[in-house]
């Protein structure tokens, strides 16, 4: 048999492996559309690996990899400022221990479910693993809405959604941190409560927190300037750079902030950004001032924004941000919000790099789209890192009870970021980049919808 036959059987044999596997999870997660679709795009980046290793057809190692550890479920009843008994339902996937602690994010939005967080969950395994951090992967959340909620009902819903996550998480096994509707404010009300029913000053329990009791100075920034660090190293080794670029962003939380401050610092032009209303478009470049007091102080919508800018304009649905025309889009919002459409509108008006702020902001179709038009594409995994690197830092610094200074967390990051990049390069090096959908495992039920 010549070489080139041997590789092809063992092409072949892989992807029957990874179909299989896929089949079964299919089966076994009935209607967990998001989860089937981040194990799918996994999955399908395998192929070539598993090829050239033929021993991981032996040793069951996508069966464990597809199987969270556990994944916990409970009631969270809390009194609404009416008196009324409400009632929620929490999360917590511990998906992976093999080389640290679970750790992520907490979300809280009512879209959220157990294929959401098993999504989340799985990605945060690959991610948590790129940034050389000894931090396993995990995720968790609820499907309470915190908009229009008053302080009091928030604080009420996240102390009680505590006293039952409290049994499951701890410094050396599990260490939860914010995500959508899950920031500084939140995470202090769980601290507090975790520790009044602790009894003990546990500061490396949860990531996230507040400067004065044991935060980690740049996390809030992490994630957005991880992107940013991240796609300038794409677009360097293509010989560009920020400088004098348009950009487009979507959201206007936590992420989205941090990467539009970013990219304008290093010279790019930010002209939209998004709510889950409606986005705005301004020209002239957006007032990152006016964003963030509307955002992180008024907690106000976006529409806001006009008022104040009368030459920006406010459009009603966040969908058609990506009709705007830029050279870098930096999806920072939520999952499957660039579908194939977008995609296709993104290329043709010119995108030359897309980096994924938010998790798994991209449909698998319009990551092809990307691909094939051969678009510099930084995946979540590895572009938005640098949020929970810099969470395995604050509980370094928790461990040490000491506390670097912002430049020093910075200047770790940037290199982390760059790190990261290495890596995928390395890797794409050695095994090709997942463009070929026909490789892909395929299943009818594995097509999620966009922006639920
Ligand atoms: P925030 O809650 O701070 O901000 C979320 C932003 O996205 C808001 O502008 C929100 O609008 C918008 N948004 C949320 N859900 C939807 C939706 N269904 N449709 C349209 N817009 C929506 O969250 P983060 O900035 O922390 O998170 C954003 C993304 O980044 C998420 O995918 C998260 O998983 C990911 N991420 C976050 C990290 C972190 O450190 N925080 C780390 C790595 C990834 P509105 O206010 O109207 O709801
Ligand atoms: O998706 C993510 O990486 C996060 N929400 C951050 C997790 C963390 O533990 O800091």
């Amino acid at each position: 048999m010549s070489t080139l036959q041997t590789m092809n059987n063992q092409e072949a044999a892989a992807r029957d492996y990874v179909q299989d596997v896929f089949e079964t999870v299919v089966i076994r997660n009935p209607h967990e559309v998001e989860f089937h679709q981040a194990v799918k795009e996994i999955l399908e980046s395998l192929v070539p690996v598993i090829a050239k290793h033929p021993k991981y057809r032996q040793n069951g190692i996508l069966e464990r990899i597809v199987e969270p550890e556990r994944l916990i479920t409970f009631r969270v009843p809390w009194v609404d400022d009416q008196g009324i008994v409400q009632v929620n339902r929490g999360f917590r996937v511990q998906y992976n221990s093999a080389i640290g602690p679970f750790k992520g994010g907490l979300r809280f939005h009512p879209s959220v479910n157990a294929s959401i967080i098993k999504f989340l969950g799985f990605e945060q395994t690959f991610k948590n693993s790129l940034t050389g951090q000894p931090i396993g992967g995990g995720k968790g959340g609820s499907d309470f809405d915190p908009k229009g909620k008053s302080e009091g009902e928030l604080m009420r819903f996240t102390q009680s959604f505590m006293t039952e996550l409290y049994k499951y998480i701890g410094p050396d096994t599990d260490v939860p941190a914010g995500d959508i509707g899950v920031g500084a404010r939140e995470v202090g009300y769980m601290f507090g409560q975790y520790k009044r029913i602790r009894g003990g000053y546990e500061a490396g329990v949860l990531t996230g927190k507040g400067i004065g009791y044991g935060g980690s100075l740049a996390r809030t920034e992490a994630t957005g300037y991880g992107a940013v660090y991240f796609v300038n190293e794409m677009l360097e080794a293509r010989g560009i750079g920020f400088e004098g670029s348009t950009v487009v962003v979507s959201g206007s939380g936590n992420v989205a902030i941090y990467a539009m401050q970013k990219a304008a610092q290093f010279g790019a032009k930010v002209v939209a950004c998004s709510d889950s209303n409606g986005y705005i478009y301004d020209k002239d470049g957006i007032d990152l001032d006016t964003v963030r007091r509307l955002k992180e102080v008024e907690r106000s919508r976006i529409s806001e924004y006009v008022k104040e800018h009368p030459n920006a304009v406010y459009v009603e649905g966040c969908r058609n941000i990506w009709s705007i025309p830029c050279d870098i889009a930096l999806p920072c919002a939520t999952q499957n919000e660039i579908d194939e459409t977008s995609a296709k509108l993104l290329v043709s008006n010119g995108v030359q790099a897309v980096g994924e702020g938010a998790n798994m902001p991209s449909t698998l179709e319009a990551i092809d789209v990307f691909l094939q038009a051969g678009v510099l594409f930084g995946p979540a995994k590895a572009a938005n890192a640098g949020g929970v690197a810099v969470s395995a830092l604050e509980m370094s610094q928790n461990s040490m009870r000491y506390s670097w200074r912002f430049h020093e967390v910075d200047d770790k990051l940037h290199e982390i970021m760059k790190n990261i990049y290495r890596q995928s390069v390395n890797a794409a090096e050695e095994y090709g980049h997942p463009g070929n959908s026909s490789s892909a495992p395929t299943s009818p039920a594995s097509s999620a919808s966009p922006m639920r």
